[in-house]
């Protein structure tokens, strides 16, 4: 089940590592591990999954923006759905490549255009600035389920339309999601195993009845009525919606927080100037990168890096290291809320560029915002309690002080 088509070792031209990015010790501080791939040269043989792996800013640049050779319909987990069963329908955005892709990206671009977004501004703002009366109320608290989780929760799952009730469902689904963008490991299965009542809940409000009537959600149904996308598209694209947005967002707010919380001088700078928190922001998914890794497929024989890859090849595109790459970045390893971040791939790039990412911008710089208003320090009270994932970074818990400005 877990390993992909794979060459003959004989043939591999590629540096050869053992190295395992999924064990819990790499995900710990994956940063060492992927400072040793990029030494190691352009492209590496990953011998325990019988996958090739990039991790320079150069490649994967490369790799993201030629969608016609490194494919996603064959899956962006180490699965290649040529031969293998995907664990639920393939999504008809994230896991399909031109035609269908360019037919279903662009009625969600759509719905999460600037223009639609900003009519979310002033929510959203009034939701932080109630949730960070909350967080000085506490003192002392997790934030990971008081803030980082909860802004997310309320505030996405009010605009797609979900009912309140069972939207705790929202993070263990999209951990599943995430963890099958790697191998078909133990984290996976177990992952998978638990989750079932989740996937039965999201099955269950994607469907028109269940969403309110003015949400993405709604206006996905919409879209089929007007023919731009088949009736039964409209759930899989509310589906598509639920997976990407919830664990991406809570796990960036996770992010920000604990490099808030270790680098007290960069919070000075952000607290002083509220109005940096969206270049701060930007700065955070470059250095701890919510999303590390997934794969792409090779359509044909292709030669990437100087090394001959044969059709139907596994990439794992690491992206969290791309954005820690000294040939891209100067002092890559430090956290510079004054340097310019953009250009970071913490969203993708090319066709498949995350489609919510101005929307995940939004959320992080209104958080971001009204902490800076409002919250001198912050100040982490305990150990945080890793979220081991395939392909996600964050915390279980995040047990922070923080005092008033
Ligand atoms: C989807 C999907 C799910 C998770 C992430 C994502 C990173 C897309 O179901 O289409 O993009």
């Amino acid at each position: 089940m877990t390993t992909a088509i794979s060459p003959e070792p004989s043939r591999v031209t590629a540096p050869i590592s053992d190295f395992d990015p999924y064990a819990e010790d790499v995900l710990n501080n994956p940063y060492p591990h992927y400072e040793v791939l990029r030494e190691l040269g352009p492209i590496v043989y990953l011998q325990r999954y019988g996958a090739y792996a990039i991790a320079r800013h150069e490649e994967i640049d490369a790799v993201l923006r030629d969608h016609v050779t490194y494919c996603s319909s064959a899956g962006v987990g180490l699965a290649n759905f040529h031969t293998e069963d995907p664990w639920r329908k393939p999504s008809l955005i994230l896991e399909a490549d031109p035609p269908m892709h360019g037919r279903t990206r662009k009625v969600v671009a759509g719905l999460l255009a600037p223009a639609s977004i900003n009519k979310l501004r002033a929510t959203f703002e009034r939701e932080a600035e109630l949730l960070v009366d909350r967080v000085l109320d506490m003192g002392h608290l997790d934030a990971m389920p008081e803030l980082c989780a909860a802004y997310p929760l309320k505030v996405f799952g009010d605009a797609v339309g979900v009912p309140a009730v069972g939207r705790e469902h929202l993070l263990p689904y999209g951990d599943m999601v995430f963890n099958g963008f790697g191998p078909i490991n133990e984290r996976f299965k177990t992952r998978l195993a638990a989750a079932q009542e989740s996937i039965a809940w999201i099955g269950k409000v994607c469907k028109r009845e269940n969403l309110t009537p003015d949400g993405f959600g709604a206006q996905l149904y919409r879209a089929a009525d007007e023919g731009d996308l088949a009736p039964e598209e409209a759930p899989m694209l509310v589906r598509t919606l639920l997976s990407a947005g919830l664990d991406t967002t809570a796990f960036t707010l996770c992010n920000a927080v604990l490099a808030f919380a270790r680098h007290p001088d960069q919070w000075a700078l952000v607290q002083a100037n509220p109005a940096m928190a969206r270049q701060a922001l930007e700065e955070v998914l470059r250095f701890e990168s919510t999303f590390h890794s997934f794969y792409r497929t090779t359509t044909k024989d292709v030669e990437l890096g100087g090394v001959a890859l044969p059709k139907e090849q596994k990439i794992c595109v690491f992206i969290g290291s791309a954005n820690r790459d000294p040939r891209r970045w100067e002092r890559a390893d430090v956290f510079d809320v004054t340097r310019r971040a953009a250009g970071n791939l913490a969203f993708g790039t090319g066709i498949h560029g995350c489609a919510g990412q101005m929307l995940a911008r939004l959320e992080g710089e209104i958080v971001l915002t009204a902490l800076a208003k409002r919250v001198k320090t912050i100040r982490l009270e305990g150990a945080p309690v890793h979220h081991y994932n395939n392909s996600v970074r964050g915390y279980d818990s995040l047990p922070i002080s923080v005092t008033a400005a």
